[in-house]
């Protein structure tokens, strides 16, 4: 999730089925996305997990003998990531901001591998077709995905229902967030994460605006290592997509440390085998970005646009809703149903194609979503899966 860019967007459409895909972005501004791993793969990796649990906390605290300990089954080179200076430089900082043992670092980052792939993925992509909100949409509202919507729904209800009652974010915004980023745990990335940080934040491609993606990927690299410290996890047992994102709900390291939540309550934060852990962080990250619980009905309407274009102005408005129902009736915005009168909104514009664009206005609770991937498409495909499997749910 967060922060990572625009960038992704389109490759990671053409190769990733689920959260890269989200990644993708039509509109404004940002994210990221991932995947891979089977259930069954993560109930074993979570027996595991905790077989070993005194001996990684040994080994992310002495940092004397950090072991790869996760096998990884994907082409890495191994590279030496040492001969780089501005690794060295990295290296020292972690030491003199965050007390590191240099030792530790050089032992982890000597088993760290260079991926390829990450780096060809967040190239910038070839001019596309234009964009297309009912194509994007088939993507995510299909019957896979609700069918294992309404699956983790029935399973997880309890805890749905406790995230509502803690943070007043429904259970079907969160079903829809899973669901659009991971199909519910299934893709959730095949990557151990420091090997794609490592490799972005000091090998990024050739792009308009690398030197800010590069400062984006040492920070959240920093965040890993502080994570893995803080948890008493060895740092190469966390896996994610090519770009860093981790678990169910795709965060990456930096959203888990400022919004994670142990929500089942066993002291570990694993948005990764844990749906309980995942359903309280998603739900704590929109509150923080602007989840307003007191707007209860849908956050976003359909409407209809005057010919005069006196409306456009108001698209500029960034990711916000900041306009009256009177503000946009003035510019000619008429929404098609009554709009509850408190609050504010802001215009948001689908594009089809060749086809006529859509219009909507949403209030906070719709903007708040777009601050987990900022993109139109990407929050009303939240929208509208989560509603499909209310739907699907009720029969
Ligand atoms: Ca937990």
């Amino acid at each position: 999730m967060k922060a990572i860019l625009p960038l992704f967007a389109a490759l990671a459409l053409a190769l990733a089925p689920a959260g890269q895909a989200a990644a993708a972005k039509e509109t404004p501004a940002r994210s990221v996305a991932s995947k891979a791993s089977k259930p069954a793969k993560a109930a074993k990796a979570k027996s595991a997990g905790k077989k070993t649990k005194a001996s990684r906390k040994r080994a992310a605290t002495s940092g004397k003998a950090v072991q790869a300990a996760t096998r990884i089954d994907y082409d890495g080179e191994h590279h030496n990531f040492l001969e780089w200076e501005a690794v060295r430089t990295f290296i020292d900082e972690m030491g003199t901001r965050h007390g590191f043992e240099r030792a530790a670092l050089e032992t982890l980052f000597g088993q760290a591998r260079f991926i390829d792939s990450a780096v060809q993925l967040v190239k910038p992509a070839p001019p596309g077709k234009p964009k297309n909100w009912q194509v994007y949409r088939t993507r995510f509202i299909e019957p896979i995905r609700i069918a294992a919507g309404v699956r983790f729904w029935d399973e997880h209800a309890q805890a749905l229902e406790r995230a509502e009652a803690v943070y007043g974010v429904p259970a079907e915004v969160i079903v829809g967030i899973i669901g659009v980023e991971t199909i519910y745990g299934r893709d959730t990335g095949k990557f151990r994460v420091l090997d794609t940080l490592a490799t972005l934040a000091f090998a990024y491609p050739e792009a308009p605006n690398r030197a800010g993606r590069m400062a984006f990927f040492r920070s959240e690299l920093a965040n890993t290592l502080l994570f893995a410290r803080e948890h008493g996890v060895d740092p190469f047992s966390l896996l994610g997509s090519f770009a860093g994102a981790i678990g169910m709900p795709q965060f990456m390291p930096g959203s888990i440390l400022d919004y994670g939540v142990d929500f089942d309550g066993d002291g570990q934060l694993d948005l990764r085998n844990s749906a309980e852990d995942a359903i309280g962080s998603v739900a704590n990250f929109l509150v923080k970005h602007g989840w307003n619980p007191e707007h209860k009905g849908s956050p976003v309407y359909p409407a209809e646009v005057s010919p005069s274009r006196a409306w456009e102005p108001l698209r500029e408005r960034g990711l916000a809703a900041t306009l009256t129902p009177e503000e946009l009736r003035t510019a000619g915005v008429e929404s098609v149903e009554a709009l509850p009168p408190q609050g504010l909104y802001g215009v948001v514009d689908l594009q089809n194609g060749a086809d006529p664009t859509e219009y909507w206005v949403a209030n906070d609770n719709f903007f708040a979503i777009t601050k987990y991937n900022r993109s139109y498409f990407y929050a009303m495909s939240v929208v509208e899966l989560g509603r499909a499997v209310r739907a699907a749910r009720a029969g």
